[in-house]
């Protein structure tokens, strides 16, 4: 962590959390955990970027039009709200993506500020250029945003406690992971920072 650091926090919504409609096991595990670096970032008045999947009511990412989703987060649903337990320090920059019916649209480098404005274009302008990135799910949301911002230039350091993934096939987390460190993704724990 450094002063061009940000922490991006990645889909942390009740659906994906246990009785949420696309529940990833023990998601909502790593609250406390990115609660706590939270507070870290916004003390040394760094960045903190909570992402959210904010989907249309008919999108082909969902199955029952040609996707592999059971329907989840919904615009205006609760499924999509963030945990309650979620606590975001002030200041807090909230990017939605997923909005867009014809695609997946898995990473948070895709998502928008209330303003329009793409996250890596907010990044930049605010300076930052070392990515903390953590919440779920591992195997999707996480994946795609850490590749996409080691694409884009970005150092990407992955706090492996403060991350559960969906797992359709056993495994794919860990998979998933060892994607990301062979991209160049530093593997750490919320306890490094
Ligand atoms: C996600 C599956 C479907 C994620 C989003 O946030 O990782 N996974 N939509
Ligand atoms: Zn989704």
């Amino acid at each position: 962590m450094s002063d061009c650091s940000a922490l991006i926090i990645v889909d942390v919504q009740n659906d994906f959390c246990p009785g949420g409609a696309l529940e990833v096991k023990e998601g909502d595990r790593v609250i406390p955990l990115l609660n706590r670096a939270a507070a870290i970032f916004a003390a040394r008045g760094l960045p903190v970027v909570a992402s959210r999947d904010l989907h249309p009511a008919q999108t082909s990412h969902f199955s029952q039009y040609g996707g592999i989703w059971p329907v989840h987060c919904v615009q205006g649903t609760a499924g999509a709200a963030f945990h309650p337990e979620l606590r975001l320090p002030e200041g807090s920059i909230v990017v939605s993506k997923g909005m867009d019916p014809a695609s997946d649209d898995y990473s948070a480098l895709h998502a928008r500020d209330d303003r329009g404005r793409l996250l890596p274009a907010v990044l930049r302008e605010l300076g930052v250029s070392h990515l903390w990135i953590g919440g779920l799910a591992t195997d999707y949301c996480v994946k795609e945003s850490v590749l996409e911002a080691i694409c884009q230039g970005f150092e990407v350091t992955v706090p492996v406690d403060a991350c559960r993934g969906v797992d359709l096939s056993p495994g794919d987390s860990a998979r998933a992971l060892d994607e990301m460190e062979a991209a160049g993704a530093r593997l750490a724990t919320i306890a490094d920072l």
